[in-house]
């Protein structure tokens, strides 16, 4: 006698399209997936237009790729009758109409989503289940363990640990050619007159998508061309993206990761990030393409763009992570300096003199990208620099950038670039004057303020506000043995000098809006 298999509803969440989880190794006639549009996710943070249509259009892509592998699919689209607009108020009448007799769902990234299905799941009179959402090298239960009870854990110990583990460029026990580190050789300035490689960019049109957002009124930043969505929206084009990075950005990746040029807006770097935060790739077969291409022609890709490229994926990646679930709720309240002050209106607009800003926020709302270093040495050092409270500096990242998910966008935001959280997940604040944005660009060159200058007529604003930063926090930082040394830099400085810089740096605030 055929048994009877409960009539089972498995919600997928936007960032959950991976079509290798084992949930869809078989065509299951008493399930059903459903994938929705809400508002709720609209309100969390005024997103860019790019991110609201690129989740929106993968999540279509991927609901219409199940169905044609016979999987039965309800999608709620933002303007469809049926839509309660909340993921728990949908799953409520589905349960109810459907008959529904199981609830399923993976284990969600973020820790506000978390939290809301659990109680949602607290509430239900049917069994439930949450599943892994077999995506990352390291699980949730596993990350608890190698996070317990560590004050201090450095990434290059997790990296390593993670090395080990799962077979990434080792021999044996030890790291393959000898070294575990290549960043000496990498982080170099563009040469002047060299020609970057075009990114590869699609032509989606989305002007369907466009108009539905803009005709239900939901706030969005940023530019868009609905013509040529430039971002991959199904698993084929994250994959063409893939190649494409391995065979013509990966030779240069290393060479170039800390480059900025307004020249090129992702210069080497993969612009993975958005088609591996949803899942339609994974951070495995990111890495075994990489690998792939080296071992085919290692005289093209040296050894030191291959492991500062998975350093990134397997390190820096999954360790953020782990520090997300060790640390939330608390973490997105850190406030280590108790920074107050309102983020400039020019960050909505990129309309400012100062270059690198500029370009930098400018191209995020063209894009929705800028690359690491532009929101680490740029932006996020500005916003430090200048006291924004951690409050208003991850609404902006959260809002602006396609890859951004509050598991990754918090931890490198208030973590790494604002050091809120004291160091957790750095050593120490990254900040700079206008010399480490002049080594790394060539931005200064067209600048309306002199990178030299650190007071009077067009002074270049990093470099008071950058010893006003270290003068305001004395208490909190001189004791830190890796900044020492700037004190004594400080502290060398005549009195005369230091009160000048101390009082440009204040009228620069007091007048932030115009610089
Ligand atoms: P590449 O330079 O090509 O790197 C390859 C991959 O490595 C990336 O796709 C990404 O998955 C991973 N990676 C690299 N650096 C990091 C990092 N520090 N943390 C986690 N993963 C990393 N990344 C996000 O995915 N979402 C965010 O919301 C986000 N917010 C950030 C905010 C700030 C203030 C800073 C400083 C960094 C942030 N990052 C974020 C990390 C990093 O900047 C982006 O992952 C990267 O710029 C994405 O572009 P890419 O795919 O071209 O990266
Ligand atoms: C970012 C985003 C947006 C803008 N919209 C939706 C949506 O309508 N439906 C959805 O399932 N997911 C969306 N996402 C991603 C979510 O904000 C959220 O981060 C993940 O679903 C849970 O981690
Ligand atoms: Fe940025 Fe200062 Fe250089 Fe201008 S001079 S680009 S403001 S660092």
């Amino acid at each position: 006698m055929a048994t009877h298999e409960p009539k089972t509803l498995r919600l997928i969440l936007g960032d959950q399209l991976n079509a290798n989880h084992s949930w869809f190794r078989e065509v299951r006639p008493d399930v059903i997936y459903v994938l929705m549009e809400v508002q709720t996710e609209m309100d969390y943070a005024k997103h860019h237009i790019q991110k609201v249509v690129g989740f929106f259009g993968a999540m279509r892509h991927f609901a219409e790729e199940l169905k044609a592998a016979g999987h039965t699919v309800i999608y709620l689209k933002l303007d469809d009758p049926d839509n309660r607009q909340s993921f728990v108020e949908n799953c409520r009448a589905l349960i109810r109409t459907l008959g529904i007799e199981r609830f399923e769902y993976q284990e969600p990234d973020e820790y506000r989503v978390d939290e809301y299905l659990e109680e949602f799941t607290r509430s239900l009179s049917i069994p439930f289940a949450m599943l892994g959402a077999e995506h990352f090298f390291t699980s949730r239960n596993e990350l608890a363990e190698l996070f317990r009870g560590k004050k201090t854990y450095l990434m290059e110990s997790f990296y390593r640990a993670m090395r080990k583990k799962h077979h990434v460029l080792m021999e044996g026990d030890q790291p393959l050619t000898g070294q575990w580190n290549y960043d000496h050789d990498n982080r170099k300035k563009l040469p002047k007159g060299h020609m970057v490689t075009a990114p590869m960019v699609f032509e989606n049109d989305v002007s369907e998508l466009v108009e539905l957002i803009r005709s239900k009124g939901i706030r969005t930043i940023g530019n868009i061309d609905p013509k040529y969505f430039i971002w991959p929206v199904n698993r084929e084009q994250s994959l063409q993206l893939l190649d494409h990075f391995v065979h013509e950005c990966l030779p240069l990746f290393g060479t170039f990761e800390d480059t900025m040029t307004i020249t090129s807006w992702s210069v080497y770097h993969s612009r993975l990030s958005f088609a591996m935060n949803v899942k339609l790739i994974s951070p495995r077969e990111v890495i075994d393409a990489a690998i792939r291409a080296w071992e085919e022609d290692p005289e093209k890709i040296s050894f030191n763009q291959l492991e500062g490229f998975v350093r990134q994926i397997l390190g820096w990646r999954e360790f953020m992570r782990g520090i997300y679930w060790t640390h939330m709720p608390e973490y997105s309240q850190l406030n280590f300096f108790g920074h107050t002050a309102a983020l400039p209106e020019w960050f909505w607009t990129g309309k400012t003199k100062m270059n690198c800003l500029k370009h930098a926020i400018g191209q995020s709302l063209d894009h929705a990208y800028a690359h690491h270093i532009q929101r680490l040495m740029v932006t996020g050092n500005f916003a430090l620099l200048a006291g924004i409270d951690p409050d208003e500096v991850d609404q902006w990242y959260l809002g602006i950038y396609i890859d951004a998910l509050d598991w990754v966008e918090i931890t490198n935001t208030r973590g790494m670039s604002q050091f809120a959280d004291g160091g957790i997940v750095g050593t120490k604040p990254y900040v700079s004057s206008a010399a480490y944005i002049n080594k790394m660009s060539d931005y200064c060159g067209t600048c309306f303020y002199n990178k030299s200058k650190k007071v009077g007529d067009r002074a270049c604003p990093f470099n008071s506000l950058y010893w006003n930063f270290y003068d305001r926090h004395t208490d909190k930082l001189k004791h830190n043995p890796r900044i020492g040394m700037m004190y004594k830099v400080w502290e060398r400085m005549s009195a005369h000098d230091r009160t000048a810089i101390l009082e440009q740096a204040e009228k620069y605030l007091e007048h932030i809006n115009e610089l």
